[in-house]
Formats: C-alpha cells, sequence, structure tokens
C-alpha cells in the first residue's frame, strides 16, 4: 500500500479547515462574552450536531452513544467491521475557557480522516474520531463521563447528582435526548479499538520554552477531587464576640493555606481550592455554611494517596478545634497512567519524519486518554500553547502549531499501521 511507504500529512485544504472550525466551535457558547460549553447543555447539542456535519462530509457514518459522545467511523480497506484506531478528545469546557482546549484534538483527528477520504485512501484500520462528552466535570462534578462510559466505567454516582440550578443527572440526559439506562450500551469492546490517540495543547510552557511545536506525552498524571463541607453557625457581624464565633469561612480559610503547604515542595504534586462558597454570604453576617472544591495531583499515585490522606486528616482537626462541623466527599479519582511505549515510538519516529526532535514530557492535566487507558493502549501528542496558558481566554496555539501537530498525528496514524497486528 503505497499510502503506508512515504511521509504523510494533512492535506491543505483539511489545514486550512482547523482554525475557522475552532473558531466556530468557539461561538458556540452558553454565554455571549466567554467561552461555557458544559455538558448535556443546549449548546453541547449545537456542538455534536455541527461536528456530526462535518464528519459525514468526511465520508464517515456518525453516531452518538448514549452519554452523548459524538462517534464519527471511516471504514478500513478491506472490511467495515475491522478494529479502530480512534482519535480524538473533548468537546465540553471549563466556565470562560480557552478554545484549544479538546477542540484541537477532534479537529486534527478529523482532519487525518479528512486527508485519507480526499485522497480516497483506506488503511488496515478503521479510523474512528471521538467528541467525549464531559472530560472537565464542571456541570456534575466528575470528570471523564464520556469516557468512562466508553470503557465501562462509568461513575454512576454522578447519577445522584445535581447542577447549580437543580437539574438532575438524569433529566439533563433525557432533555439532550438520551436516557441513563442506556449509558452501558455507550461500552465498546477491547477487541474493537486496536488504540486511542490524543492530540492535546500542552496547557503549560515546556514546549514553548525548548522552542518545539509538539511532543510525546510519556504519562498522566492522576488526581483526586474533594468537596468539603464546612458547617459552623450564621450570626451578627457586630454582637458575635470573636472568641464565640463558629465562623466556617475563618476555618475554610485555615484549610485552604492547609493545602497550599501541604501540596506543595514536590516536583510534580499540586493541590488547588478553585471554587468556594459561602451562605448566607451577606457582608454582616458570619458564614455558617461553607463549601468548597480540592484537586490534588501527583505523577505517582503512592504520594498523592498519602498527601490526600494527610490533608483530609488535618482539615478534620482543624475543624475539630474549631467546633465546626465538616462533610469530605471524593467527587473524582484518577490513577497516573504512562501512555504505550509502541505508540510513543510511532510518534517519535513521526515527529523526526516531520523534522521535529524527539522530546517527551509528562502531563500535569488529566485528559480523556488517561481513562482510555482501562480499555485500550493509548498514546498522546502536545501542541505548544502561547505561555502554557489555558483554562483562560487567552489560551492560543499557532496555525502553523496545529497543523504541524496534526501532520505527526497524520503520520502516527500510518506508522501505526506499519506495525504488524
Ligand atoms: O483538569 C484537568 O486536568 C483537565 O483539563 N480536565
Ligand atoms: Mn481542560
Ligand atoms: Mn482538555
Amino acid at each position: 500500500m503505497s499510502l503506508l511507504a512515504k511521509k504523510q500529512s494533512i492535506t491543505e485544504f483539511a489545514a486550512n479547515r482547523i482554525m475557522a472550525r475552532i473558531n466556530e466551535l468557539a461561538a458556540i457558547s452558553e454565554s455571549s462574552h466567554c467561552l461555557t460549553r458544559r455538558f448535556a447543555s443546549v449548546e453541547h447539542r449545537r456542538a455534536n450536531d455541527l461536528v456530526a456535519t462535518w464528519m459525514r462530509a468526511a465520508g464517515m457514518s456518525v453516531r452518538e452513544d448514549a452519554i452523548g459522545n459524538i462517534v464519527g467511523r471511516y471504514e478500513a480497506l478491506d472490511s467495515d467491521s475491522a478494529p479502530a484506531i480512534m482519535m480524538g478528545s473533548h468537546l465540553d469546557t471549563v466556565i470562560n475557557a480557552g478554545r484549544y482546549d479538546g477542540m484541537l484534538g477532534l479537529l486534527s483527528a478529523l482532519a487525518c480522516v479528512e486527508s485519507l477520504y480526499e485522497s480516497e485512501h483506506r488503511l488496515p484500520y478503521a479510523v474512528e474520531v471521538i467528541g467525549f462528552a464531559d472530560e472537565e466535570g464542571v456541570r456534575y462534578q466528575s470528570t471523564y463521563l464520556g469516557s468512562r462510559a466508553v470503557t465501562g466505567h462509568f461513575d454512576t454516582a454522578v447519577l445522584e447528582r445535581v447542577d447549580e440550578n437543580g437539574v438532575s443527572f438524569s433529566d439533563a440526559l433525557q432533555n439532550f435526548g438520551s436516557d441513563v439506562r442506556d449509558i452501558p450500551k455507550a461500552q465498546r469492546k477491547p477487541e474493537d479499538i486496536h488504540a486511542y490517540l490524543e492530540l492535546h495543547i500542552e496547557q503549560g510552557p515546556v514546549l514553548e520554552n525548548k522552542d518545539q511545536a509538539v511532543g510525546v506525552v510519556s504519562s498522566i498524571a492522576g488526581a483526586t477531587r474533594l468537596i468539603v463541607k464546612l458547617t459552623g453557625l450564621a450570626g451578627h457581624a457586630g454582637t458575635v464576640p470573636m472568641n464565640m464565633r463558629r465562623d466556617a469561612l475563618v476555618a475554610a480559610a485555615h484549610c485552604v493555606t492547609l493545602i497550599e503547604s501541604y501540596c506543595s515542595g514536590q516536583q510534580g504534586l499540586v493541590g488547588t481550592v478553585g471554587w468556594m462558597e459561602a451562605k448566607p454570604g451577606a457582608g454582616n453576617v458570619i458564614a455558617g455554611d461553607v463549601e468548597f472544591s480540592v484537586d490534588i495531583r501527583a505523577a505517582s499515585n503512592d504520594l498523592r494517596g498519602e498527601r490526600v490522606q494527610t490533608v483530609v486528616n488535618e482539615i478534620t482537626t482543624l475543624c475539630q478545634q474549631r467546633n465546626i462541623v465538616v462533610e469530605i466527599d471524593f467527587v473524582h479519582e484518577a490513577e497516573s497512567v504512562d501512555c504505550d511505549q509502541g505508540i510513543m515510538q510511532c510518534m517519535q519516529e513521526a515527529m523526526s519524519l516531520h523534522g521535529i526532535s524527539a522530546l517527551t514530557l509528562p502531563s500535569g492535566a488529566g485528559h480523556d486518554a488517561a481513562a482510555m487507558a482501562a480499555l485500550t493502549k493509548i498514546g498522546m501528542l502536545f501542541v505548544r500553547c502561547k505561555g502554557g496558558i489555558s483554562h483562560h481566554p487567552d489560551e492560543f496555539t499557532s496555525r502553523d502549531d496545529a497543523v504541524a501537530g496534526a501532520n505527526v498525528l497524520m503520520q502516527t496514524l500510518i506508522n501505526i499501521c506499519k506495525v504488524p497486528a
């Protein structure tokens, strides 16, 4: 097959569409002044429908699975039941997001299939492109909902949750056009998926510091997310003496600095309190109830587990001393995972074919590939992003870097096909 014999890139036509589509998807937002697109929202529906039209135009059959992942399939050369190389990323965003996080990976994967379709080539494997429904976990506090449904590890705890407007997960999925009882049908068989590849912006400074457009990911850090609820006693800000207060907000403030100190000082160990809500939330009332998030990550599962336990113990002790009732919910747990050595090799060869020096780096951010590792072998490519900024509207990747990443992804796809099954 001549295709496998020579260096492959995405077509100029496909390259031109990546950035235009980044902007089209960025316009589909719950807010008129920033990009926010959450799971099972009207905007998620619009984004899925738009991506489906692009997939069909690239010669793919399209389906939406029961959790709301959008999946395109480009059949193999000799069979319509060949195992698939799956590629993609997530279509949901954080609040006030950048436009490349998730979308660049999906659109780069789509560009690879478009290039095959336009040149009328097919591979020994089918190629599936997937837009995952929920990787960020913003609406229901549980990340990887889409990819975990595909691997059969859907987090059923999320079924009990309601969003900030009191909409239950089940109702949200019902309104989206699916049914929670069908979620198990989204699971794929290991024999049907040969590998999963994900291209993603780095969301960090390493590639920019090395003046390199693309890098190969070696591992994906694990994460533990908690929700902490503190209950003290609300009271009059003017009349309750300081030594007689059960101020939940002061206790929370001490918890935040405690988390910072126990999650500092070790390479790759990070701890973050991303949101906090104090009630009743009036300036002249002592806060009786506070809820906040905790996100702790480390390259090593042991270090993360040990620090999570320390933080839980220290928060519990602090609250006892302050006569504050504390409740800690573990809402998300993901192990650190290593990328497949064989796929990394295919990526490194693809990089050198495209004149990019081999560079591997770990991922501190979580990605759907971490979840997909439970089903199949995984590989990830990082593309440079300006200043390493992400989860922010200033997130930016240049067209040249996006095309370089898509070319390496295309060549990786070809290289994997050359490896004897
Ligand atoms: O939080 C993360 O690491 C990813 O962006 N969801
Ligand atoms: Mn993200
Ligand atoms: Mn992402």
